[in-house]
């Protein structure tokens, strides 16, 4: 363009309220589902296990200027210039990770669990080697090697699974198995075991098959971190973790480990193996959610989730809801419904007309499909976030025994309806993000 004429774009002037206007001025139809979401988690009880209530600070970095970056590469070895200050945000978060468990290196760019799993396969594995995981159906994840999954598809995967009498991993037949299958890769952990896992076993029998040891601690990362639960890096050669669920964080994953040319696969892995260009506003929200959790208050919350969850589970075995392997040493616990009679299905839709809001889930052994189950999964981490203590849990295991006691009266009976009132009162003296509305 030339002679001082304008282009046409360019004489519009810039798009009216572009970078003014919030959302609630710019798009209403969006802002009020937001808002309606909004209420919805500061009106019920969150039980799920793999959610939390991230901090205002860590809302602000996954909403930020962050997000209109693009780079690829590491932190000084990038793709695309501009980079300065994805390098200062990348780099905290690897330092945070680093400190706060006590490893080597860490790859903070995952944008999952599952893709911090397929990182790690890729960096070890060829197609149609052998994994040996926890199958999903007694508690492990899709990505360890389920049939649907792309883990399944290019693995070949053999699973254990846990005992029928006490529901605890059969490390006998873990070491059966491994033996038998001389796997390339061993996994422990998944998304709904709710007990401590024997690591220091399992990275021996990793060993004597020449196995490498992945422990996938999702679902317990925060409680490691916080010092209320036995440490894996000890004992295995690479670790996977969420950020979103316990550790109280932005979505995305995590990869850990001691070992130097491993970290240095799993760099490639990640990119530009399985991911390109890195969402760099969920980078500054775990360098965020990673610095609190360096701070002493954290592992306050870890031990309030671990005595949270063990009040919740106490209170439902009193009142005679089976929880699968007798309680819980994570945030997480399994109920299994069949001896009452209920499906996880019915039971979470019932749960939820309450206001207590979590999943159906397979329990071992179950005979129901997955869309049915015979199970429900509790996690304490999110409503421990808002404050609630052991008082509340033994009142909230009340609760939800008093829904599944009244389901033979119909779906939503009278009964639920009173426990949701009380639901909403208990909400009302935690409430969340008072300043968002
Ligand atoms: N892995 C799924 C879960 O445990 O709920 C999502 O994080």
């Amino acid at each position: 363009m030339g002679g001082g004429m304008a282009s046409s774009w360019a004489a519009l002037g810039p798009h009216p309220g572009y970078f003014t206007d919030d959302l609630a001025a710019a798009d209403p139809e969006v802002h009020e589902a937001m808002l309606g979401e909004l209420r919805r988690q500061q009106d019920q009880i969150e039980l799920i296990a793999s959610e939390n209530v991230v901090s205002l600070a860590s809302l602000g970095a996954l909403g930020s200027v962050m997000t209109n970056k693009t780079v690829e590469g590491y932190p000084g070895r990038r793709y695309y210039g501009g980079a300065e200050f994805a390098d200062r945000v990348e780099s905290l978060a690897i330092e945070r990770a680093k400190r706060l468990f006590g490893c080597a290196f860490a790859n903070v760019q995952p944008h999952s669990g599952s893709q911090a799993n397929q990182a790690v396969y890729l960096a070890l594995l060829k197609p149609g080697d052998t994994i040996l995981a926890m199958a999903l159906s007694a508690g492990g994840h899709l990505s360890h090697g389920a049939a649907p999954n792309i883990s399944g598809k290019w693995l070949r995967a053999v699973h254990y699974g846990v005992r029928p009498d006490d529901g605890l991993i059969d490390l006998d037949e873990v070491e059966r198995l491994a033996r038998q299958h001389k796997p390339r890769l061993i996994i422990a952990g998944g998304s709904a075991y709710p007990r401590v896992i024997d690591f220091a076993r399992f990275g021996a029998i990793a060993k004597a098959v020449g196995a490498t040891l992945l422990v996938d601690m999702a679902h317990f990362a925060g409680l490691v971190a916080g010092g209320v639960h036995p440490d894996p890096l000890p004992h295995a050669d690479v670790v996977t973790a969420t950020t979103y669920k316990n550790l109280r964080g932005g979505r995305g994953g995590l990869i850990l480990t001691n070992d130097g040319e491993l970290a240095r696969r799993i760099d490639q892995a990640i990119f530009p193996g399985v991911q390109g260009s890195v969402l760099l506003n969920a980078v500054a929200a775990k360098a965020v959610c990673l610095g609190e959790a360096l701070k002493p208050q954290f592992k306050a919350y870890a031990q309030a989730v671990l005595d949270n969850a063990r009040a919740l589970a106490g209170a439902l075995m009193e009142r005679d809801v089976d929880i699968v392997s007798g309680g819980t040493d994570t945030p997480l616990m399994l109920a299994d419904l069949r001896a009452r009679g209920l499906t996880g299905d019915a039971a979470s839709r019932c749960l939820e007309a309450a206001g207590l809001t979590c999943n159906k889930n397979a329990v071992p052994f179950d005979d129901q499909p997955p869309s049915v189950t015979s199970g429900v999964r509790f996690g304490v981490a999110a409503t421990t976030t808002r404050g609630f203590g052991t008082t509340e849990f033994a009142a909230i295991g009340a609760m939800i025994a008093d829904v599944l006691d009244a389901m033979n009266d119909g779906p939503i009976s009278g009964h639920t309806a009173e426990v949701r009132e009380k639901v909403r009162a208990l909400c009302r003296d935690f409430p969340i993000y008072p300043d968002l509305e």
